[in-house]
């Protein structure tokens, strides 16, 4: 297992729609244990391919608590086959636009079908944080972000504040 390099907004990467993976083999289970690594170490709860750079279809989510054991969750071409017409808001942040949070409104529950690691059909139904967080990374194998669900002000906001946040770090 290795820990990959993670890509930050405005990468273009971000804003591409990655391709669907033909079967899920040896090399794209080790891309699903590289991304579980990567997601750990950021202290995050889902991760996205393209957020390391890898335009195919693969996202990672464990949203298991701190005093709970793993729950690593591998998800191959996940695809939203339903979605509740019930809202809800949640406070989103993302691991591409480090240290920016903004109210985000989804659909409350989702089912999703997808490939597991062993290359098999399987559906998952979810509300709470993991509906947010599978429409989250869903959304980044779309080319889209958190910002792009929020008003243009919001998101301005969000991309100046997170310049300056880069501009510092290089400054060290
Ligand atoms: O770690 C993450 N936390 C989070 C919080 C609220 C809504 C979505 C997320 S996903 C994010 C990790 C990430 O950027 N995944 O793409
Ligand atoms: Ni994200």
């Amino acid at each position: 297992m290795a820990r990959l390099p993670l890509i930050f907004a405005p990468d273009p990467r971000l804003k591409k729609v990655a391709t669907p993976v033909s079967s899920v083999d040896a090399p794209l289970v080790g891309l699903i244990d590289d991304m579980l690594e990567t997601m750990y170490a950021a202290n995050g709860i889902g991760l996205a391919a393209p957020q390391v750079g890898e335009l195919q279809r693969v996202i990672v989510v464990d949203i298991a608590g701190k005093n709970e054991p793993p729950q690593p969750f591998g998800l191959v071409n996940p695809e939203i086959i339903w979605a509740d017409d019930t809202l809800t808001t949640y406070n989103e942040g993302c691991l591409s636009l480090p240290e920016q949070y903004s109210d985000v409104v989804r659909p409350q529950a989702v089912r999703v079908r997808y490939l597991d690691r062993h290359n098999q059909p399987q559906e998952v139904q979810a509300d709470g944080l993991l509906a947010t967080v599978l429409q989250h990374e869903i959304d980044h194998l779309n080319g889209l972000l958190f910002v792009d669900h929020i008003s243009l002000l919001k998101r301005n906001m969000i991309l100046r504040r997170l310049k300056k946040w880069k501009k510092a770090g290089d400054d060290v």
